[in-house]
């Protein structure tokens, strides 16, 4: 199913009154607090986030998975769900290949289906969490730090051929989260997985094209569960510095331990210039990968307002935007669309914080005016801000309205099956 803009008109039609309503009311208070509505508006159409393939498919867990019905099995066929994302609500304009799970057969035909939806390549993904059919050694005990130079070999092959897939498609990243640990004490030495890892990383960061950029991604635990060799970010800006200036630290919002100040780590990194990537989800425990927002966008906006403050504040390079979830309840579409919306209200309520009066508060050590002036922009309601900014882009007023409204689900099961499948986890 393709989304037309005689869609997304005739969805809008019966919400623009109330929606026009809605938008002036506030943006006449925004105006009144001396905020430039056009300008905050033209931010929140600037943000794009990547969608990862194998967030459009329905995730398990380790007990069972519940397909959902109508999935993409084919990359071009992921392609052209976020397509479908980025019609309904224009702020999806590319998508993350995870490598070997969308290894393209036909570069000129993946290049044209994307082009098609509008939509081009982000950061593309290295795989040695897992063993794939033929391969000829094991990552069961790690890859990219395993005390078996040819184990590490094979890794750092692995990582340079996703490289070469991503340049024919035209990305400009690699991400690597590397999940080599141990499970119990005395399985490995951590000095010479961590020296391990950072001669393998080398190699791979010495194959970057002179435009390319590799992101580290850092997780304390999972899938080992006593040790982690890139477990925090304090260990992954050491790896990125030690590499060069096109290594840089990424944040995925799951890879941090219960009650982890995450905002403060944004705010270190942004200072250091070497936030390079951003992965959103939610968690209540762990890597739980739930929707962005659900549950705690207080954080949420909190780590946005460190973003925003580093982008007026810092050199940090504008970072490579994506959502990394995995959905085994919800219809996958609608959790990506929820949590767009929710980084871009996020974004937006960080966009309106009284920077100014913030700081004069800092200065005199008044508490609560502090508290009052962050609350007041994030319990301000931006849904019709962020629904004008998609209006004036092309989209749906509501996306999600008129993802349901159009059945796209239905007719997803229709032309694809009830048991099709999506490869990735
Ligand atoms: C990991 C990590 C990576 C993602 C894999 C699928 O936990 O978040 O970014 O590539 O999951
Ligand atoms: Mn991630
Ligand atoms: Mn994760």
């Amino acid at each position: 199913m393709k989304i037309t803009t005689d869609h997304i008109q005739i969805s809008n039609k019966p919400l623009e009154v109330s929606h026009a309503r809605e938008f002036n009311f506030l943006a006449e208070n925004l105006e009144k607090k001396g905020l430039n509505v056009e300008a905050l508006i033209q931010k929140l159409r600037d943000f794009q986030i990547a969608i990862p393939s194998w967030a459009l498919g329905t995730g398990g867990t380790r007990f069972g998975r519940f397909s959902g019905g109508g999935e993409p099995s084919t990359l071009i066929q992921k392609i052209q769900d976020v397509g479908i994302l980025h019609a309904l609500n224009r702020s999806s304009d590319s998508i993350s290949l995870h490598i070997p799970w969308d290894i393209p057969q036909d570069y000129e035909a993946i290049r044209q289906a994307a082009a098609e939806v509008e939509i081009g390549f982000d950061a593309v993904n290295s795989n040695t969490f897992q063993d794939q059919t033929d391969q000829s050694l094991s990552y069961k005990f790690g890859s990219l730090a395993n005390s078996d130079k040819s184990i590490r070999e094979l890794a750092i092959a692995h990582n340079q051929e996703v490289i070469q897939i991503g340049e024919k498609l035209g990305s400009k990243a690699l991400t690597v989260w590397l999940a080599d640990g141990s499970s119990f004490p005395g399985q490995h030495s951590f000095r010479k997985a961590l020296q391990n890892t950072h001669e393998s990383l080398q190699e791979i960061y010495q194959s970057l094209p002179g435009d390319w950029n590799m992101l580290l991604e850092y997780k304390p635990y999972e899938p080992y569960f006593y040790t982690t060799v890139i477990p925090d970010w304090g260990t992954s800006f050491l790896l990125a510095n030690k590499l060069g200036d096109k290594a840089y630290t990424l944040v995925d919002l799951g890879h941090h331990l219960p009650n982890t100040n995450i905002e403060q780590i944004v705010a270190t990194l942004m200072t250091e210039g070497k936030l390079g990537g951003f992965h959103f989800n939610d968690s209540k425990y762990g890597d739980d990968d739930l929707t962005v927002g659900s549950i705690k966008p207080y954080q949420l906006f909190l780590i946005f307002n460190e973003l925003v403050m580093g982008f007026e504040e810092t050199s940090n390079p504008s970072p490579a935007w994506m959502i990394d979830a995995s959905h085994n309840l919800k219809d996958p579409m609608e959790d990506l669309l929820q949590s767009v919306e929710a980084i871009k209200l996020a974004y937006a309520q960080a966009l309106i914080v009284d920077r100014k009066a913030l700081e004069a508060v800092q200065d005199e050590q008044d508490l609560g005016q502090g508290q009052e002036i962050l609350q007041d922009a994030f319990r301000t309601d931006l849904r019709p801000l962020v629904r004008e900014s998609i209006r004036q882009s092309g989209g749906a007023i509501s996306p999600i309205q008129t993802y349901k409204g159009l059945k796209v689900r239905e007719s997803q099961i229709k032309e694809r099956g009830k048991d099709s499948k999506a490869s990735g986890l």
